[in-house]
């Protein structure tokens, strides 16, 4: 650009806008309706965002003092669950798999059903003579089964001689083979069930200490008491007259609960921009104007812009986005002092 041909320069005035959407805090609401945690979540959702997610000792604080504002002492539902159908692979290279295939099952009647009258959960896959074949069935991880090897240099499975409990299994199979079999569709279905002659692990198994947010944040603050997590209950409760201390409790017990909303768009701000550019670019262009946006809001970054701002350009009346203006004496420097306060 010849800085000295002031015919051929160009000043663009335009408009930034940017708006900051609030991340914290969440704003809680107390639910003093006793219901089961599904239920909880079903009216939280339907009513404001979700049940609460608690993510630092100051939303533990917050949440204690609410629960106390509205005289409640005792347990409430917090939005901490176990996901029971979080089934993974022991094998677990995505490239093992093709489309599908990592979500292939075949359940027998009524499983997995996490029976309730055993020692343990149930954890952890076998494959089961139903009379129609081996299906799959959850059960402890703990008891001892036969268990089906995979072995990635042969592609082959190896069928044990002997019983093991499934993480003994999964630890022999990855020492002398890699890893326990995984089961990716009918053709493996039908190949394993062939060569079985009992009860026997397959790679299938769920983290039952495993609690995840039901609004899927990734906070990993926990409050636990120091008898929780068990791998019984499936979903957390506050118990907001000893501390504020975590317990997992069953699902289907009723209780009060908190909810939680996000207040929308805290904070807007614009910020008139003037642009030096030769002739030679379309300003209309959408793909120009993103990469101007892009270098204003790196600018912006260096800054102090809050990471959660948005940035867009405004529209003027006549639907453009620039304005023309003929460069003349004395703008040169103000537009260059604008462009550094950027
Ligand atoms: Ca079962």
């Amino acid at each position: 650009m010849d800085m000295d041909s002031p015919a051929l320069l160009l000043l663009l005035m335009s408009a930034v806008t940017w708006s900051v959407m609030a991340r914290s805090p969440h704003q809680y609401h107390f639910v003093s309706e006793e219901k089961s945690w599904t239920d909880a979540q079903a009216l939280c959702r339907e009513q404001f965002t979700d049940l609460a997610t608690v993510e630092s000792e100051q939303d533990v604080g917050r949440l204690l003092q609410l629960a106390g504002d509205h005289g409640h002492s005792g347990e409430v539902w917090i939005g901490l669950y176990q996901d029971v159908q979080s089934w993974t692979w022991s094998l677990n290279q995505a490239a093992f798999y093709g489309e599908g295939e990592m979500g292939y099952s075949n359940w027998g009647h009524d499983q997995p059903d996490n029976y309730r009258d055993a020692d343990d959960p149930e954890c952890c896959i076998e494959m089961k003579d139903e009379g129609k074949g081996y299906m799959w069935n959850d059960i402890p991880c703990k008891f001892n089964r036969h268990f089906i090897c995979y072995d990635g240099n042969s592609d082959s499975l190896i069928l044990s001689n002997g019983t093991l409990s499934w993480e003994d299994a999964q630890r022999y199979c990855r020492t002398h083979h890699t890893d326990l079999a995984s089961v990716r569709n009918e053709s493996e279905q039908q190949q394993v069930s062939a060569i079985l002659r009992a009860s026997t692990w397959i790679g299938l198994y769920r983290d039952c200490l495993l609690f995840r947010w039901s609004d899927q944040s990734g906070s990993p603050f926990r409050n636990w008491s120091s008898s929780s997590p068990s791998p019984w209950g499936n979903c957390a409760a506050v118990d907001v007259t000893r501390g504020g201390d975590w317990y997992d409790r069953s699902c289907d017990l009723l209780k009060p609960f908190v909810c939680y909303d996000v207040p929308k768009v805290t904070h807007m701000q614009t910020m008139r921009v003037e642009l030096k550019t030769d002739s030679q670019k379309d300003m209309s262009d959408p793909a120009v104007q993103a990469a101007i946006l892009q270098q204003i809001e790196k600018r912006l970054r260096e800054k102090g812009l809050p990471a959660g701002a948005k940035l867009k350009w405004r529209e003027q009346e006549d639907g453009q986005i620039f304005s023309k203006k003929t460069e003349k004496k004395g703008m040169k420097k103000r537009s260059k002092r604008r462009s550094d306060e950027l």
